[in-house]
């Protein structure tokens, strides 16, 4: 309730109306190339453009990049204080959301609180060690979280000292835009903190392959985490670290014993929630063979509730995915999957816009996915009953370990399966998005990530020199279980 109380004020003044409608602004650093960023609900909306930068404003970036020479206690004031000016211009934040990156308000919602949240977080823990920064950082996140992860990534690099080299993904820059205006207004200095649209070839190559970088964080697909370390070998210190988190085949077992109404909402959270694109999002359920029909006819009839649309609305449920690139490629997906007969279930998108509608395709089991499949697209297969840690089994076998979920009612069977797994996040009896910064830290294990997890205590320490360090980053991270009993 008190969300919805947020959403209805923010909708009210909504203090700056540009970010409503018609064109906004440019922003960028020179008079370069600019990019067009459409509404992904309707690409007749041009939302703004964003100027890229080109190769010589990159190299000015390196040129002026410094670390944060400021004592911890006014860094942690610093970040606390862009905290509070990302909460006062909610309206703003929120609105570009919803028309940049097709947030419904719900998402919108989570996601500036995620974001804020980091802030306060890491200006926190960046009181508890003195160990110098380890120097700049190049930032570099996704758009489909581009606010929380872009301003978590940041967050924690300045609190611990370091100078940050931000590049937001393309789709997103006005968002990141916004972001770092309120950081620097805050108090962090420009060159401390210098925002860098632009291409991968561009910005990303020189910012993770040139020696006056000091480490990388990143969020992004794995292929491109094995490419930015390659470049690190070639162009960086040998001690930079990179701090990644990368992509997920993620699992769900559902055996006979769950609460079906709690597994249908559960699934519907964790695969269509965000338009399937989170990470964290489910995209292979395992059901116990004898609860199969019921249980698919349950969802598929969920399935036909959601309300897909202007991610405006507060009815929307789904809203698009990022672009008319991701449409296609779900499109050709789904026609492959059709042509083979697996379509057990799709939903009508609208025509205008870049949906995509829910759908649900038969697999035999994880090892059929090639890929990470990153919209609102589940894959179901079926187990028996004694085939349980065969399941577990084919879950590591795909290589990653991101979010895992498990509904149960059986003693024992938790820690019958948690103990095998390597995942990251284990969720039990819920469903399994939506991590909480401080409590509930996230990250991957395998082609997941590097570890350590954001939003836990052993994050900031990577951002800092190894002095005095005792124990290696990721100690007392095992699996996170976090059970909800219904
Ligand atoms: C991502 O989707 O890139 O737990 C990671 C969650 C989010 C996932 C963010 N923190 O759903």
């Amino acid at each position: 309730a008190r969300d919805l109380a947020r959403i209805e004020a923010a909708r009210a003044p909504f203090r700056a109306h540009q970010w409503q409608a018609g064109p906004l602004i440019a922003v960028g650093v020179t008079g370069g190339e600019a990019h067009q960023v459409l509404n992904p609900a309707d690409p007749a909306d041009v939302v703004g453009q964003v100027v890229l930068c080109a190769a010589e404003d990159v190299e000015a970036a390196l040129a002026a990049a410094r670390v944060w020479d400021a004592p911890a206690t006014e860094r942690a004031a610093v970040l606390n204080r862009a905290a509070d000016l990302y909460e006062a211009r909610f309206g703003e934040l929120f609105a570009v959301l919803a028309r940049e990156a097709g947030k419904t308000p719900r998402d919108a919602v989570a996601e500036l609180r995620e974001a804020v949240d980091f802030l306060r977080y890491y200006a926190a823990r960046g009181l508890d060690d003195e160990r110098a920064a380890r120097g700049v950082f190049s930032c570099i996140s996704p758009w489909n979280f581009p606010l929380a992860i872009f301003s978590g990534q940041i967050g924690a690099a300045l609190a611990a000292g370091n100078g940050v080299l931000a590049k937001p993904a393309e789709a997103t820059g006005l968002v990141a835009h916004l972001a770092v205006q309120m950081l620097h207004e805050a108090g962090v200095p420009r060159d401390v903190l210098q925002l860098l649209p632009g291409h991968g070839a561009v910005v990303g190559a020189a910012l993770t392959g040139d020696a006056r970088v000091n480490g990388v964080c990143f969020t992004g697909s794995t292929a491109t985490a094995q490419r930015i370390n390659r470049a690190m070998a070639k162009g960086m210190a040998a001690d930079a670290p990179l701090i990644a988190e990368t992509g997920g085949l993620n699992a769900m077992i559902v055996d006979s014993t769950a609460l079906p109404e709690q597994v249908v909402r559960d699934i519907i959270a964790s695969a269509f929630q965000s338009a399937g694109q989170r990470c964290s999002a489910l995209r292979c359920v395992y059901i116990q063979e004898d609860i199969a029909p019921s249980l698919t006819r349950m969802l598929f009839g969920a399935m036909d509730e959601l309300t897909l649309g202007n991610p405006w609305a507060h009815e929307t449920d789904v809203g698009p995915v990022i672009d008319a690139r991701a449409q296609a490629d779900f499109a050709a997906y789904l026609d492959q999957a059709q042509a083979e007969g697996r379509i057990l279930h799709r939903v009508n998108a609208p025509e205008t816009g870049h949906f995509i509608g829910p759908a649900v395709v038969q697999v035999r089991g994880l090892s059929d996915l090639k890929r990470e499949i990153f919209g609102p697209v589940l894959h179901v297969a079926t187990f028996k009953a004694d085939q349980i840690d065969a399941v577990v089994d084919a879950v590591n076998a795909s290589g990653y370990g991101l979010t895992f979920g498990l509904h149960t009612r059986i003693d024992g069977r938790v820690e019958q399966v948690t103990a095998r797994l390597k995942v990251g996040n284990a969720y039990v009896n819920r469903n399994q998005i939506g991590a909480i910064v401080g409590s509930q830290p996230f990250g991957g294990e395998g082609l997941s990530g590097t570890g350590p997890k954001a939003g836990g205590p052993s994050y900031l320490p990577r951002f800092k020199t190894v002095e005095r360090l005792e124990s290696p980053a990721q100690d007392g991270e095992a699996v996170d279980v976090a059970e909800v009993q219904a």
